[in-house]
This record gives C-alpha cells, structure tokens and sequence, in this order.
C-alpha cells in the first residue's frame, strides 16, 4: 500500500555530510522524496515532535539535541514506506543495528543516531502534519 513516511537526517548527520548518502540510499530503494527542507528546528516543534517521550529522562537531551544545528526533513512515499524505511534505519541503539542499515553504518551512541523516521501510520501522520503544514494529505 502506498503511504507517507516522515523522516529526518538528525543533526549529527547533518554536520557528518550524511545528508546525500541517505537520501540517495531513500530514493535507490525505489521510495519518493515528495517534500524536503533543511533548518534549525524551534524548541516548540522539537518538544511537540517527541510528545510521547516527554516523560523520559532523556528528554531533555533529546531536544537540545535536535535543534542544536540543522536538520534536514522529509517526507518520503512508497509502498509500505513506514516499515521499509523503519528497517533501512537499523535499531534505536545504534549498538544493535546491523551493519547494511543507517544507523548500522554510520552511529554508535543512542543519543545520536543519525536519522528519524515514523514508526507507524498515526505518528507518520502525525508528523508530517507538524512539519508540513502546506503538503496535500
Ligand atoms: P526511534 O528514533 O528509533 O523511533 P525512540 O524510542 O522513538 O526511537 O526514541 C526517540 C529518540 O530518542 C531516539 O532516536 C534516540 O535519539 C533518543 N533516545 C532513545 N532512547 C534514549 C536513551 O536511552 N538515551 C538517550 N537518548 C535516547
Ligand atoms: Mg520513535
């Protein structure tokens, strides 16, 4: 089923020169890039992008993180794009991700691992809302 995944190539990818590395790797697998935009994310979309992880101790390392430089964003199409590029991304701990995935490649520490992308149809709605105000559903 085609669906819309909302992705992120993190600050610490950003700033490695990761950026065309893994939009190439998105678009060689066969997946569409319909929206991209690279900024400095603001502390209120940062927060309301990790809502469920408010709670976390890491929280708020986690938001200083992501709006600490620029990020890049998009929104990415493809049959079954949510869990495709789940899988390209490799494990939250980038200890676990197995080599051939993003974060498998290129991370080590859970705190910096390179890349976001939604982890299910709401979130990804959720998301791309957030970030793409003006993208037609
Ligand atoms: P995900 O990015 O694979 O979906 P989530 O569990 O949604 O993983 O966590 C969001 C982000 O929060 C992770 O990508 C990671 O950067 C950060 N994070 C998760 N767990 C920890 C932790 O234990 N310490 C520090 N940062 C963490
Ligand atoms: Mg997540």
């Amino acid at each position: 089923m085609t669906e819309r995944s909302f992705v992120m190539v993190k600050p610490d990818g950003v700033a490695a020169g990761l950026t065309g590395e893994i939009i190439s790797r998105i678009e060689r697998r066969g997946l569409r890039i319909v929206a991209l935009h690279k900024a400095v994310m603001a502390r209120s979309v940062a927060e309301e992008h990790y809502d469920e992880h408010r709670q976390r101790p890491f929280f708020d390392e986690l938001v200083e993180f992501i709006t600490s430089g620029p990020v890049v964003l998009l929104a990415v199409e493809g049959d079954g794009a949510i869990a495709v590029l789940r899988t390209m991304m490799g494990a939250t701990d980038p200890k676990n991700a197995a080599p051939g995935t993003i974060r498998g490649d290129y991370a080590l520490d859970v705190g910096q691992n390179i890349i976001h992308g939604s982890d299910a149809p709401g979130s990804a709605a959720r998301e791309l809302a957030l970030h793409f105000a003006d993208l037609d559903a």
